[in-house]
């Protein structure tokens, strides 16, 4: 088989490399995966169908990657303390896809956590199939405080009877009651999901409260702190019965765990992708590690710093402070700067963050009032708190001097040059 090379996609991988080595990377969804992670993924167990789960695929020769599933969902087991895992998931909305499918029908109730106060968009959003195939409600923060009231969401939940309450944010930047919210589902006779794609690193690490302990079902992605390739998985601290009565058809109650693994395969997804599941295997090996330790506890010190020097400049930082490695901000108190304003004009000086909007915005998605910042990618690069409240400075430079070009280029400049300290992939 020869074919030629396609230079034009290879350049423009090496241009993605060059933007991502020159640039401040502040996107709390992203991070930079090892060598060792990107290296399994580009491998032929790309080229292998392999449905089903481990010793039960529906097609030949899966012995090998049968292995390699099985090392991903036990290092995962390991990782977060779990008695059951799937690690096919492609994404963290294809494993919370997975779950409503297994433990719910068309039409059902949902509550879930707003998404203009930090959710996310397949927790009920109208534009998501988890708005359109169940009827959804939510809960949201308090506007003084910034934080979720739980007697708040005690009573969406009394008035709205949901089958399934989730929990867990892609812009929430504190702990979440698991205990209080599993008291309130159980009141209800709910189930519990925590989608915990965000802070999954800090969880895994014993640096926040572990949803396992009281959620039915927890969803991650493993891109994000857990710094592995892009994919999802669900987990189950402890199996258990199907508790809405769903019977084989030979008469026996299902077991979560069986419901859930249809949910994923034949419910919403086909193939698993075997080169990403070996991706994962590798990362779940790295998040045990010393130094995976040293680094998660360093990303949510970062943070904490990043907030503080954020506040200490005048920026109101939703919550007043942040729990995990992100942090939202409201940019109403530096005057008329929208998120899509400080977000066009930190990219010109190669900063990246993403317009986000914040509880109770009166602006639309695509403006924002608000920008959401994260320290997983920069904490990879080596940056401590000394460079955070650099990183501060600078953002705060930018915005205060948006349309003075000739600044913003020299601030790039100095971007660029002082990420050549903290070195990546090359
Ligand atoms: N795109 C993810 C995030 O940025 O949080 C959510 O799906």
């Amino acid at each position: 088989m020869i074919m030629l090379r396609d230079q034009i996609v290879f350049d423009l991988i090496q241009k993605e490399l060059d933007r991502q080595e020159d640039g401040l990377e502040l996107i709390a969804s992203e991070n930079f995966a090892s060598k060792q992670v990107i290296e399994a993924m580009g491998t032929v167990l790309t080229n292998k169908y392999a449905e089903g789960l481990p010793g039960k695929r529906y097609y030949g020769g899966c012995e090998v990657v049968d292995e390699i599933e099985n090392i991903a969902r036990d290092r995962a087991k390991e990782l977060f303390g779990a008695e059951w895992v799937n690690v096919q998931p492609h994404s963290g909305a294809q494993a919370n896809a997975a779950v409503m499918l297994a433990v719910l029908n068309a039409g059902d109730k949902i509550l879930g956590f707003d998404l203009s106060h930090g959710g996310h968009l397949t927790h009920g959003s109208s534009v998501n199939f988890s708005g359109k195939l169940y009827q959804p409600s939510f809960y949201g923060v308090e506007k003084e405080t910034g934080m979720i009231n739980y007697d708040h969401v005690l009573e969406i939940a009394k008035k709205e009877q949901p089958k399934l309450i989730i929990c867990g944010a892609s812009a929430y930047s504190r702990e979440w009651n698991y205990k209080r919210l599993r008291a309130i589902a159980d009141e209800v006779g709910a189930l519990l999901l925590a989608d915990i794609a965000h802070p999954a690193g800090l969880i895994a690490r014993g640096l926040m409260d572990d949803p396992l302990d009281f959620c039915h079902i927890v969803t991650t992605t493993t891109h994000k702190t857990l710094r592995g390739p892009r994919g999802g998985m669900i987990m189950l601290r402890e199996d258990f019965d199907n508790p809405f009565g769903l019977k084989t058809p030979k008469g026996v109650v299902r077991k979560m765990s069986s419901l859930l693994d249809s949910g994923v395969f034949p419910g919403t997804q086909g193939g698993p992708l075997e080169h990403v599941i070996a991706a994962k295997a590798i990362a779940f090996s790295e998040a045990l590690s010393n130094d995976y330790m040293d680094y998660i506890l360093q990303v949510k010190r970062n943070a904490a710093v990043m907030a503080n020097r954020f506040i200490d400049k005048g920026y109101h930082v939703i919550s007043g402070g942040t729990d995990n490695h992100l942090m939202l901000i409201d940019l109403r108190s530096k005057g008329e700067i929208t998120g899509r304003d400080a977000e066009n004009v930190l990219i010109k000086a190669d900063i990246t963050i993403n317009k986000n909007m914040v509880p109770f915005d009166t602006r639309s998605p695509f403006v924002a009032s608000g920008i959401r910042l994260g320290t997983a990618a920069i904490t990879t690069r080596g940056m401590k708190e000394a460079e955070m409240e650099k990183v501060v400075d600078l953002i705060d430079d930018v915005l205060m001097n948006k349309d003075n070009e000739s600044k913003i280029r020299e601030i790039k400049d100095g971007v660029n040059s002082w990420m050549k300290d903290f070195p990546l992939y090359k």
